[in-house]
């Protein structure tokens, strides 16, 4: 058992330093409004071959790091328009984006204007 232990934990290291070249990091265009679509895009992204994903409200980018040889940029942005979150090369169905709570509608609404309307079930 501890030498399987160690055998596992050599292979884990072999293949974390190894692995670091295909890491590439990329800014993605992603639409969104409050904290709430912050925590779905980047859950959303908490998949195999993602690195590291942090959306930016004010710049309404996604930052992310992933793994080439594991996911490729038209799974990222599908994962994202999964969500109801626009990319800048891919839009969320409609069905989709329905389903969003009423503050996280973000095609009509500007994201830092007062104006916004609320609704009382939210
Ligand atoms: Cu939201």
């Amino acid at each position: 058992m501890k030498t399987l232990l160690i055998t596992l934990f050599t292979l884990f290291i072999f293949s974390a330093s190894f692995g670091q070249k295909q890491v590439v990091e990329d800014s993605i265009p992603v639409s969104g409004n409050c904290e709430m679509c912050k925590a779905r895009i980047e859950s959303a992204l908490e998949i195999k071959g993602i690195k590291l994903a942090e959306w930016n409200m004010d710049s309404q980018k996604l930052f992310i790091a992933y793994r080439e040889d594991k996911i490729s940029e038209k799974e990222i942005h599908d994962a994202i328009v999964a969500t109801g979150h626009d990319t800048d090369k891919k839009k969320a169905e409609d069905e989709v984006y329905a389903k969003l709570p009423y503050c996280c509608l973000h095609r009509d609404v500007d994201p830092h204007s007062d104006k916004k309307k609320h609704k009382s079930d939210h």
